[in-house]
């Protein structure tokens, strides 16, 4: 699982906390939003950070989207 983010997005921060919390790996990817890179566009194509992928290929993004999906994968560790 994949978390693509920026040290100066506050919503990137809230979401690595939240896994690092709840117990669920994830690989934190720095990502430049300016250079629309691909691997990004495929996780969200509105192009914006945060974004997760797993490794099935599910894209989940907006960080109230991923919140939700972190909780529900770790059967309610955060909420
Ligand atoms: N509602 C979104 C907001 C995400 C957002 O605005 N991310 C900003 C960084 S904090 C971003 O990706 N900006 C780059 C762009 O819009 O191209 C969320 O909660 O994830």
């Amino acid at each position: 699982m994949k978390i693509f983010y920026s040290t100066t997005s506050p919503y990137s921060t809230k979401v690595r906390m939240a896994a690092h919390y709840a117990g669920l790996p994830a690989e934190s990817v720095a990502t430049d939003t300016n250079a629309d890179p691909a691997e990004l566009l495929a996780a969200n194509p509105l192009g914006k950070i945060p974004a997760l992928m797993t490794d099935d290929g599910l894209a989940v993004y907006d960080s109230r989207v991923i919140m939700n999906y972190i909780d529900r994968q770790t059967r309610g560790a955060l909420y």
